[in-house]
């Protein structure tokens, strides 16, 4: 697996923060607004040619300055533990965990506007941010919210591309094969071809990005009512935000379930560049593929059980311990089937990280929902037990740099909880998630040419 680390190139020059707004700044931003800021094309296309600058003076500055020695542990490692390029939009502590264009989990739940007040963030706001680095208006949001349910239109080629498959074919199949046949409209490849030039690359990019990020929960809806509820498709709610619009249309309507699925989306958008599938789409983009083709890729690398599969195998492994053990667990039988399952060869999913060395904030977040809605869930219960028994046990192995839980410890029993029980759909939530992540650093990236 590649584990190289991505690096805001100026903070690493500077040793200071770029973009990367404090949370009194944060909240400055929330005061200034015009009404043009509702167009988040129109604020780009103010801010992309100071990136443009700013990245040509660091070209310049600093061009020959070294970022580190290579040994050859980080090669045989997978590039881990490298600088080996750039990415702006998030930033991955090995202790405190992601930080989104600066703000951590704790403080996106405090600053980016909700539905409610003192609900989890609307993955809108978090979009906007990553995009622009600055924290948007409830107004920007709701803007934005709206430009998105106007692109999420699937032509019918596209659910004639998914209907060819077997239904038995994995949900990420499907969801692969979805994208490639959303690529026919992209509006980078039409511009390329008609030979736009490259300072307006990020024009088409934008076009594309939106679209998809769009376009993503209305085929993940449909391959999830296509594989388990008889085909039977639930069409949007023009009056919901993205995430709560996307549990209506996979068939959740509660208050609880829509909160979780904000939740979801919001965490899992992006970990910085060196994981495989932001790595992947960025890698593949480089070569000037649209967005729906990077991305494409990017999600053949979520499915590997090392990375977005683990909330899959999580699930799985979480009721095969009570199939055999029941709910009512004790530790000591869990620490056996811990052992169990690592004398088989196989690791615990769920647990470890390629960059993190402590818990996941990820992690943590999904506990206090699960401890604010559903603190008596036996499979909760179980998870928590985990928490405990675990990492001492892959400590002991001596070898496991992390032992400590990831985001896919805990996201299978949240969803289980609502009534999303199919744990083979799992990963598809985590790749319509990942789009804004690598859509985002794509817009982000191509001011560099
Ligand atoms: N169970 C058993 N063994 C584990 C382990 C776990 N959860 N985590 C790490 N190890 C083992 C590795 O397999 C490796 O063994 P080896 O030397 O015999 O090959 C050794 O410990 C050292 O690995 P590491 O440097 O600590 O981790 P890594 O960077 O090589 O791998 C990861 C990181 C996530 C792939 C690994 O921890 C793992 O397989 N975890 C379980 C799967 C999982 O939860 N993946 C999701 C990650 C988050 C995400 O991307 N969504």
């Amino acid at each position: 697996m590649v584990f190289y680390r991505s690096v805001s190139l100026l903070s690493k020059l500077s040793n200071r923060a770029v973009q990367q707004p404090s949370l009194s700044n944060s909240v400055r931003w929330l005061q200034i607004q015009t009404s043009s800021d509702l167009d988040l094309r129109a604020q780009l296309k103010e801010l992309i040619p100071e990136q443009q600058e700013r990245l040509k003076k660091i070209k310049s500055e600093y061009g020959k300055v070294q970022l580190g020695n290579i040994t050859v542990d980080m090669v045989l490692g997978g590039m881990r533990g490298m600088i080996g390029l750039l990415w702006e939009i998030s930033l991955l502590d090995p202790d405190e965990g992601i930080r989104f264009r600066g703000l951590s989990i704790p403080e996106c739940q405090k600053v980016l506007p909700a539905a409610k007040p003192g609900g989890e963030p609307l993955l809108e706001g978090l979009l906007w941010l990553l995009l622009t680095g600055k924290v948007p208006t409830t107004e920007q949001v709701n803007a934005l919210s709206k430009e998105l349910r106007t692109r999420a239109i699937i032509p019918d080629h596209v659910y004639k591309a998914i209907n060819a498959l077997p239904i038995t074919a994995h949900s990420m199949t499907q969801f692969t094969t979805s994208v490639m046949a959303l690529q026919v409209q992209s509006e980078f490849a039409k511009a390329y071809e008609s030979g736009i030039h490259k300072s307006k690359y990020w024009e088409p990019t934008f076009e594309d990005s939106l679209s998809l990020i769009a376009q993503l929960p209305v085929v993940a809806a449909y391959i999830y009512r296509r594989i388990y509820k008889n085909g039977e498709v639930v069409a949007a709610d023009e009056s919901l935000d993205y995430g709560a619009n996307f549990a209506h249309m996979l068939g959740f309507d509660s208050p609880a379930m829509q909160e979780l699925m904000r939740l979801y989306v919001t965490i899992h958008t992006d970990h910085e560049g060196g994981n495989v599938s932001a790595h992947t789409g960025h890698l593949v983009a480089s070569a000037l593929s649209d967005p729906y083709l990077s991305f494409a890729v990017a999600l053949n690398g979520v499915v590997g059980p090392l990375h977005g599969l683990a909330n899959q195998e999580v699930l799985l492994w979480i009721k095969s311990v009570v199939d055999e053990c029941g709910e009512n667990i004790t530790k000591d039988q869990l620490k056996d089937y811990v052992w169990k399952t690592l004398n088989s060869g196989k690791v615990v999913p769920g647990f470890g990280h390629g960059v993190l060395r402590k818990t996941d904030p990820r992690y943590m977040c999904q506990r206090e929902f699960a401890l604010k809605h559903l603190p008596a869930d036996p499979l909760f219960q179980l998870v928590s037990k985990l928490y405990e028994v675990v990492p001492p046990i892959l400590t002991e192995l001596g070898k496991v740099k992390n032992p400590w839980p990831n985001v896919d410890a805990h996201s299978g029993v949240l969803l289980n909880y609502y009534g999303l029980t199919e744990a083979r759909y799992y990963t598809v939530l985590f790749g319509v998630s990942r789009s804004i992540g690598i859509c985002s650093q794509l817009n982000n990236s191509l001011v560099l040419l």
